[in-house]
């Protein structure tokens, strides 16, 4: 076991702790360790689909953060041949939701993903896909 700190916003760190209470944790050090191992399951999950794929990519963000609008903006038309339709719902007063429908080669929908995914100001980023069949 290798011990590591890390800072995180105190309001992530408190709906955390409520889940792992939920859930029936009583270590903190676990709830993290399950928490990182489905991240990289997740991960792995999304790298190993292959080919034509049809998929919705929900996308929560905080619209006043300085420069998401225009980066999620950019990230689109660059990717604008794999999306079909993007609708956008102001969700609170802070946040708003996109979700974005692709059709195309997975490692394209991969790819956009990730990009949006990495962005700082978003919060959530979601995808969902299954394979087209003929
Ligand atoms: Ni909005």
């Amino acid at each position: 076991m290798i011990r590591i700190s890390m800072s995180l916003p105190k309001e992530v760190l408190t709906e955390f702790d409520e889940v792992l209470e939920k859930r029936g944790y009583n270590s903190r050090s676990k709830g993290i360790r399950d928490a990182l191992k489905d991240y990289i399951l997740r991960y792995q999950w999304m790298n190993e689909m292959e080919g034509e794929r049809i998929g919705i990519l929900a996308v929560i963000y905080d619209h006043g953060y300085t420069g998401v609008m225009e980066d999620l903006t950019d990230i689109q038309h660059d990717f604008r041949e794999y999306i079909s339709a993007v609708m956008h719902i102001h969700m609170t007063k802070k946040y708003c939701l996109e979700v974005i429908t692709l059709k195309g080669n997975i490692k394209y929908i991969r790819d956009l993903t990730e990009k949006i995914m990495s962005l700082k100001g978003v919060e959530h980023a979601k995808l969902t896909t299954t394979d087209l069949k003929e």
